[in-house]
Protein backbone atom coordinates (compact mmCIF):
# COMPACT_ATOMS: atom_id res chain seq x y z
CA UNK A 1 0.00 0.00 0.00
CA UNK A 2 1.71 3.17 -0.80
CA UNK A 3 1.12 6.89 0.62
CA UNK A 4 2.19 9.48 -1.51
CA UNK A 5 2.15 13.24 -1.02
CA UNK A 6 -0.06 14.40 -3.75
CA UNK A 7 -1.84 17.79 -4.19
CA UNK A 8 -4.59 18.93 -2.97
CA UNK A 9 -7.33 17.60 -5.39
CA UNK A 10 -9.64 21.12 -5.48
CA UNK A 11 -10.78 23.40 -8.65
CA UNK A 12 -11.17 20.46 -10.68
CA UNK A 13 -14.21 21.63 -12.77
CA UNK A 14 -17.87 20.74 -11.23
CA UNK A 15 -18.88 19.67 -14.86
CA UNK A 16 -16.33 17.10 -15.28
CA UNK A 17 -17.94 13.71 -15.91
CA UNK A 18 -15.01 12.31 -13.41
CA UNK A 19 -13.33 14.06 -10.46
CA UNK A 20 -10.32 12.92 -11.25
CA UNK A 21 -7.33 13.31 -9.05
CA UNK A 22 -4.04 11.81 -10.88
CA UNK A 23 -0.83 11.21 -8.22
CA UNK A 24 1.29 13.97 -8.92
CA UNK A 25 5.05 14.54 -7.88
CA UNK A 26 5.60 16.72 -4.33
CA UNK A 27 5.68 20.26 -5.20
CA UNK A 28 6.81 23.28 -2.51
CA UNK A 29 3.14 24.20 -2.05
CA UNK A 30 1.08 22.37 0.75
CA UNK A 31 0.12 18.95 -0.12
CA UNK A 32 -1.12 16.34 2.39
CA UNK A 33 -1.39 12.80 2.07
CA UNK A 34 -3.84 10.56 0.69
CA UNK A 35 -3.94 6.82 -0.16
CA UNK A 36 -3.11 6.38 -3.93
CA UNK A 37 -5.39 3.90 -5.77
CA UNK A 38 -3.24 0.93 -7.02
CA UNK A 39 -4.64 1.62 -10.40
CA UNK A 40 -3.08 5.14 -10.64
CA UNK A 41 -5.89 7.57 -10.76
CA UNK A 42 -8.20 8.42 -7.44
CA UNK A 43 -11.79 8.61 -8.01
CA UNK A 44 -13.87 10.92 -4.99
CA UNK A 45 -17.61 10.99 -5.09
CA UNK A 46 -19.38 14.30 -3.93
CA UNK A 47 -19.19 16.17 -7.62
CA UNK A 48 -20.41 12.70 -9.72
CA UNK A 49 -23.27 12.12 -6.24
CA UNK A 50 -24.23 15.58 -7.05
CA UNK A 51 -25.52 14.79 -10.33
CA UNK A 52 -27.81 12.14 -9.05
CA UNK A 53 -30.33 11.19 -9.58
CA UNK A 54 -30.16 9.40 -13.34
CA UNK A 55 -33.24 10.34 -14.86
CA UNK A 56 -32.52 7.91 -18.18
CA UNK A 57 -31.66 4.40 -18.44
CA UNK A 58 -27.64 4.03 -20.46
CA UNK A 59 -30.03 0.95 -22.40
CA UNK A 60 -32.32 3.52 -23.74
CA UNK A 61 -35.45 2.27 -23.07
CA UNK A 62 -38.28 3.98 -20.68
CA UNK A 63 -37.03 1.78 -17.93
CA UNK A 64 -37.24 3.38 -14.16
CA UNK A 65 -34.31 3.59 -12.79
CA UNK A 66 -35.95 1.43 -9.53
CA UNK A 67 -34.05 1.81 -7.01
CA UNK A 68 -32.80 5.14 -7.56
CA UNK A 69 -35.08 6.54 -4.91
CA UNK A 70 -33.10 4.86 -2.63
CA UNK A 71 -30.06 5.79 -3.11
CA UNK A 72 -30.68 9.39 -3.06
CA UNK A 73 -32.64 9.42 -0.19
CA UNK A 74 -29.73 7.81 1.61
CA UNK A 75 -27.07 10.34 0.37
CA UNK A 76 -29.74 13.10 1.76
CA UNK A 77 -29.91 11.46 5.00
CA UNK A 78 -26.20 10.75 5.37
CA UNK A 79 -26.01 14.39 4.75
CA UNK A 80 -27.80 15.61 7.05
CA UNK A 81 -26.95 13.09 10.12
CA UNK A 82 -23.56 11.80 9.90
CA UNK A 83 -21.06 14.80 11.54
CA UNK A 84 -18.03 14.95 9.95
CA UNK A 85 -18.91 13.01 6.36
CA UNK A 86 -16.13 13.35 3.35
CA UNK A 87 -15.41 11.54 0.47
CA UNK A 88 -13.14 8.37 0.82
CA UNK A 89 -10.98 8.09 -2.31
CA UNK A 90 -10.93 5.08 -4.15
CA UNK A 91 -9.18 3.58 -7.40
CA UNK A 92 -10.80 5.56 -10.55
CA UNK A 93 -11.47 2.04 -12.16
CA UNK A 94 -14.19 1.09 -9.85
CA UNK A 95 -15.69 4.60 -9.89
CA UNK A 96 -17.72 4.05 -13.16
CA UNK A 97 -17.63 1.39 -15.63
CA UNK A 98 -19.72 1.43 -19.07
CA UNK A 99 -20.04 -2.05 -21.24
CA UNK A 100 -19.04 -2.77 -24.01
CA UNK A 101 -20.85 -5.83 -24.17
CA UNK A 102 -24.19 -4.81 -23.28
CA UNK A 103 -26.00 -1.16 -22.44
CA UNK A 104 -25.13 -1.15 -18.99
CA UNK A 105 -22.80 1.13 -16.22
CA UNK A 106 -22.01 0.32 -13.02
CA UNK A 107 -20.87 3.25 -10.63
CA UNK A 108 -20.10 3.78 -7.02
CA UNK A 109 -19.37 6.04 -4.55
CA UNK A 110 -17.89 5.69 -0.83
CA UNK A 111 -17.37 7.95 2.09
CA UNK A 112 -16.63 7.84 5.82
CA UNK A 113 -17.33 10.05 8.86
CA UNK A 114 -16.57 10.34 12.21
CA UNK A 115 -18.81 7.12 12.98
CA UNK A 116 -18.40 5.55 10.40
CA UNK A 117 -14.96 4.57 8.46
CA UNK A 118 -16.81 3.62 5.37
CA UNK A 119 -19.96 3.66 3.47
CA UNK A 120 -19.62 2.24 0.11
CA UNK A 121 -22.83 2.64 -2.50
CA UNK A 122 -23.20 1.22 -6.03
CA UNK A 123 -25.98 1.37 -8.71
CA UNK A 124 -26.14 -0.88 -12.21
CA UNK A 125 -28.44 0.69 -14.52
CA UNK A 126 -28.27 -2.19 -17.96
CA UNK A 127 -32.06 -1.28 -18.06
CA UNK A 128 -34.72 -3.72 -17.91
CA UNK A 129 -32.21 -6.50 -17.81
CA UNK A 130 -31.23 -4.96 -14.29
CA UNK A 131 -31.16 -2.75 -11.64
CA UNK A 132 -29.04 -2.76 -8.67
CA UNK A 133 -28.39 -0.97 -5.52
CA UNK A 134 -26.18 -2.25 -3.15
CA UNK A 135 -25.22 -0.57 -0.10
CA UNK A 136 -22.69 -1.01 3.23
CA UNK A 137 -22.18 0.97 6.19
CA UNK A 138 -18.79 0.03 8.07
CA UNK A 139 -19.04 1.25 11.60
CA UNK A 140 -15.67 2.15 12.93
CA UNK A 141 -13.54 0.00 15.13
CA UNK A 142 -15.10 1.83 18.44
CA UNK A 143 -18.40 0.50 17.52
CA UNK A 144 -19.12 -2.98 17.82
CA UNK A 145 -22.73 -2.43 16.20
CA UNK A 146 -23.49 -4.37 13.11
CA UNK A 147 -22.82 -2.88 9.30
CA UNK A 148 -26.01 -1.96 7.48
CA UNK A 149 -26.32 -4.65 4.32
CA UNK A 150 -28.93 -3.48 1.75
CA UNK A 151 -28.69 -5.34 -1.38
CA UNK A 152 -31.52 -4.11 -4.05
CA UNK A 153 -32.04 -6.08 -7.00
CA UNK A 154 -34.10 -6.24 -9.84
CA UNK A 155 -33.88 -8.68 -13.03
CA UNK A 156 -36.45 -8.13 -16.28
CA UNK A 157 -40.01 -7.33 -15.51
CA UNK A 158 -40.70 -10.26 -12.73
CA UNK A 159 -37.74 -10.80 -10.60
CA UNK A 160 -37.11 -8.14 -7.69
CA UNK A 161 -35.08 -9.40 -4.86
CA UNK A 162 -34.36 -7.08 -1.98
CA UNK A 163 -32.05 -7.84 0.78
CA UNK A 164 -31.45 -5.27 3.89
CA UNK A 165 -30.41 -6.16 7.17
CA UNK A 166 -28.37 -4.77 10.58
CA UNK A 167 -25.52 -7.27 9.65
CA UNK A 168 -24.36 -8.64 12.91
CA UNK A 169 -20.67 -8.89 14.16
CA UNK A 170 -21.56 -12.39 15.86
CA UNK A 171 -24.63 -14.42 16.69
CA UNK A 172 -24.24 -13.85 20.43
CA UNK A 173 -27.95 -14.07 21.87
CA UNK A 174 -27.23 -10.78 24.04
CA UNK A 175 -25.37 -9.29 20.71
CA UNK A 176 -28.45 -10.15 18.60
CA UNK A 177 -30.90 -8.63 21.34
CA UNK A 178 -29.22 -5.67 22.05
CA UNK A 179 -28.40 -4.81 18.69
CA UNK A 180 -30.66 -6.12 15.90
CA UNK A 181 -34.15 -7.54 18.23
CA UNK A 182 -35.20 -3.62 18.75
CA UNK A 183 -35.67 -3.42 14.78
CA UNK A 184 -38.15 -6.07 14.59
CA UNK A 185 -41.19 -3.88 14.80
CA UNK A 186 -40.57 -2.54 11.65
CA UNK A 187 -40.30 -6.16 9.68
CA UNK A 188 -43.93 -6.88 11.40
CA UNK A 189 -45.35 -4.10 10.02
CA UNK A 190 -44.66 -4.87 6.46
CA UNK A 191 -45.60 -8.74 5.03
CA UNK A 192 -43.83 -7.79 1.86
CA UNK A 193 -40.42 -7.77 3.08
CA UNK A 194 -40.93 -11.08 5.77
CA UNK A 195 -39.72 -13.76 3.06
CA UNK A 196 -36.58 -16.25 3.93
CA UNK A 197 -32.86 -16.35 2.12
CA UNK A 198 -32.46 -19.36 1.04
CA UNK A 199 -29.42 -21.24 1.64
CA UNK A 200 -27.90 -21.21 -2.06
CA UNK A 201 -25.53 -18.50 -1.60
CA UNK A 202 -25.37 -17.32 1.85
CA UNK A 203 -25.84 -19.18 5.44
CA UNK A 204 -28.48 -17.08 7.44
CA UNK A 205 -26.62 -18.00 10.67
CA UNK A 206 -23.32 -15.74 9.48
CA UNK A 207 -24.08 -12.32 9.11
CA UNK A 208 -27.64 -12.29 8.86
CA UNK A 209 -30.02 -11.32 11.75
CA UNK A 210 -33.88 -12.67 12.36
CA UNK A 211 -34.63 -9.15 11.39
CA UNK A 212 -33.31 -9.57 7.88
CA UNK A 213 -35.69 -8.13 5.66
CA UNK A 214 -36.24 -10.32 2.77
CA UNK A 215 -38.60 -9.31 -0.40
CA UNK A 216 -39.31 -11.59 -3.48
CA UNK A 217 -41.96 -9.71 -5.58
CA UNK A 218 -42.70 -10.71 -9.18
CA UNK A 219 -43.56 -6.87 -10.04
CA UNK A 220 -42.02 -3.72 -8.87
CA UNK A 221 -45.01 -2.64 -7.23
CA UNK A 222 -44.37 -3.72 -3.54
CA UNK A 223 -40.90 -1.73 -4.00
CA UNK A 224 -42.54 1.75 -3.64
CA UNK A 225 -45.25 0.67 -1.25
CA UNK A 226 -43.58 -2.25 0.82
CA UNK A 227 -39.90 -1.64 0.60
CA UNK A 228 -39.02 2.09 0.70
CA UNK A 229 -40.85 3.09 3.71
CA UNK A 230 -39.45 0.07 5.42
CA UNK A 231 -35.58 1.17 4.21
CA UNK A 232 -36.51 4.35 5.81
CA UNK A 233 -37.58 2.91 9.27
CA UNK A 234 -34.21 0.69 9.35
CA UNK A 235 -32.31 3.56 7.76
CA UNK A 236 -33.74 6.06 10.53
CA UNK A 237 -33.42 3.36 13.44
CA UNK A 238 -29.40 2.22 12.33
CA UNK A 239 -28.50 6.11 12.56
CA UNK A 240 -29.80 6.28 15.49
CA UNK A 241 -28.62 3.23 17.02
CA UNK A 242 -25.15 4.34 16.01
CA UNK A 243 -25.23 7.79 17.11
CA UNK A 244 -26.91 6.34 20.63
CA UNK A 245 -23.80 3.99 21.23
CA UNK A 246 -20.71 4.94 23.66
CA UNK A 247 -16.96 4.52 21.64
CA UNK A 248 -14.95 1.84 23.29
CA UNK A 249 -11.83 2.88 22.18
CA UNK A 250 -9.78 -0.16 23.84
CA UNK A 251 -7.16 -2.04 21.88
CA UNK A 252 -8.55 -5.22 22.54
CA UNK A 253 -12.03 -4.27 21.60
CA UNK A 254 -11.03 -2.01 18.67
CA UNK A 255 -8.85 -5.55 17.30
CA UNK A 256 -12.16 -7.72 18.03
CA UNK A 257 -14.20 -5.24 15.88
CA UNK A 258 -11.19 -5.13 13.43
CA UNK A 259 -11.10 -9.17 12.81
CA UNK A 260 -15.14 -9.25 12.71
CA UNK A 261 -15.44 -6.71 10.41
CA UNK A 262 -12.42 -8.24 8.29
CA UNK A 263 -14.50 -11.48 8.78
CA UNK A 264 -17.60 -10.09 7.38
CA UNK A 265 -15.58 -8.94 4.12
CA UNK A 266 -13.52 -12.56 3.73
CA UNK A 267 -17.30 -14.08 3.48
CA UNK A 268 -19.12 -12.03 1.78
CA UNK A 269 -16.26 -11.68 -0.88
CA UNK A 270 -16.26 -15.60 -0.88
CA UNK A 271 -20.48 -15.81 -1.01
CA UNK A 272 -20.93 -12.93 -3.26
CA UNK A 273 -22.90 -14.32 -6.36
CA UNK A 274 -22.25 -10.89 -8.20
CA UNK A 275 -18.95 -11.41 -9.39
CA UNK A 276 -21.20 -13.40 -12.48
CA UNK A 277 -23.27 -10.72 -13.12
CA UNK A 278 -20.38 -8.26 -13.11
CA UNK A 279 -17.88 -10.52 -15.30
CA UNK A 280 -21.04 -10.88 -17.58
CA UNK A 281 -21.05 -7.02 -18.71
CA UNK A 282 -17.24 -5.54 -17.59
CA UNK A 283 -15.19 -9.19 -17.65
CA UNK A 284 -13.62 -11.55 -15.05
CA UNK A 285 -10.51 -10.01 -14.63
CA UNK A 286 -12.57 -5.85 -13.46
CA UNK A 287 -14.98 -8.39 -11.56
CA UNK A 288 -13.13 -9.92 -9.42
CA UNK A 289 -10.67 -7.17 -8.63
CA UNK A 290 -13.91 -5.13 -7.81
CA UNK A 291 -15.08 -7.70 -5.35
CA UNK A 292 -12.11 -7.57 -3.54
CA UNK A 293 -10.18 -4.66 -4.01
CA UNK A 294 -13.48 -2.46 -3.79
CA UNK A 295 -16.69 -4.19 -2.62
CA UNK A 296 -15.12 -6.34 0.49
CA UNK A 297 -11.16 -4.84 1.03
CA UNK A 298 -10.06 -6.81 3.90
CA UNK A 299 -10.77 -9.69 1.55
CA UNK A 300 -7.45 -11.62 -0.13
CA UNK A 301 -7.60 -11.44 -3.95
CA UNK A 302 -7.21 -15.04 -5.08
CA UNK A 303 -4.08 -16.08 -6.39
CA UNK A 304 -3.79 -15.11 -10.29
CA UNK A 305 -3.80 -18.48 -11.40
CA UNK A 306 -7.30 -18.53 -9.58
CA UNK A 307 -8.36 -15.61 -11.16
CA UNK A 308 -7.69 -17.44 -14.43
CA UNK A 309 -9.90 -20.54 -13.54
CA UNK A 310 -12.43 -18.29 -12.34
CA UNK A 311 -12.43 -17.27 -15.77
CA UNK A 312 -13.36 -20.39 -17.80
CA UNK A 313 -16.30 -21.06 -15.87
C1 LIG B 1 -28.23 -12.50 -3.60
N1 LIG B 1 -26.94 -10.61 -4.63
C2 LIG B 1 -27.61 -11.81 -4.67
C3 LIG B 1 -27.61 -12.28 -6.03
C4 LIG B 1 -26.92 -11.36 -6.79
C5 LIG B 1 -26.51 -10.31 -5.92
C6 LIG B 1 -26.66 -11.40 -8.29
C7 LIG B 1 -28.25 -13.56 -6.52
C8 LIG B 1 -29.62 -13.29 -7.01
C9 LIG B 1 -30.27 -14.53 -7.56
O1 LIG B 1 -29.94 -14.91 -8.67
O2 LIG B 1 -31.10 -15.11 -6.86
C10 LIG B 1 -25.82 -9.13 -6.37
N2 LIG B 1 -24.28 -8.58 -4.54
C11 LIG B 1 -24.91 -8.32 -5.72
C12 LIG B 1 -24.37 -7.09 -6.23
C13 LIG B 1 -23.43 -6.64 -5.32
C14 LIG B 1 -23.38 -7.57 -4.29
C15 LIG B 1 -24.75 -6.48 -7.50
O3 LIG B 1 -22.58 -7.47 -3.34
C16 LIG B 1 -22.58 -5.45 -5.29
C17 LIG B 1 -22.72 -4.40 -6.07
N3 LIG B 1 -25.69 -9.08 -0.40
C18 LIG B 1 -24.93 -7.99 -0.20
C19 LIG B 1 -25.31 -7.41 1.04
C20 LIG B 1 -26.32 -8.19 1.57
C21 LIG B 1 -26.57 -9.24 0.63
C22 LIG B 1 -24.68 -6.18 1.61
O4 LIG B 1 -24.03 -7.58 -0.94
C23 LIG B 1 -26.99 -8.00 2.85
C24 LIG B 1 -28.11 -7.39 2.99
C25 LIG B 1 -27.53 -10.23 0.74
N4 LIG B 1 -27.73 -11.07 -1.59
C26 LIG B 1 -27.92 -11.18 -0.27
C27 LIG B 1 -28.59 -12.41 0.01
C28 LIG B 1 -28.77 -13.06 -1.23
C29 LIG B 1 -28.22 -12.19 -2.23
C30 LIG B 1 -28.99 -12.92 1.38
C31 LIG B 1 -29.33 -14.44 -1.47
C32 LIG B 1 -30.79 -14.45 -1.67
C33 LIG B 1 -31.30 -15.86 -1.71
O5 LIG B 1 -31.01 -16.57 -2.65
O6 LIG B 1 -31.97 -16.27 -0.79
Amino acid sequence: MAFVPVAPCIGTPRHNALRVCPSRPARARPTRMVFRAPEGATALSDDRAARLPWERSVAGDDTNMLFMPFLTYQLAEMRKHLAGLEELPFSQDFSIQLSTKKAARIESWQWQSSRFRKIRATYIDAGQAAQVFNSVWYPRYDYDAPLLGIDFLSFGKRKVLCVLDFQPLTQDPAYLARYCEPIAYIKAKYEGIAGEMSARFYDETQFFSKQLAFAKFDNAQPVESQLFPAFKEYLRDYVNMIHAQQPDQSRDSRARVQQLQKEYDVYSAERDPAVGLFSSYWGKEWATKFTHQFLFTDSEMPAEQDVAEVSKK
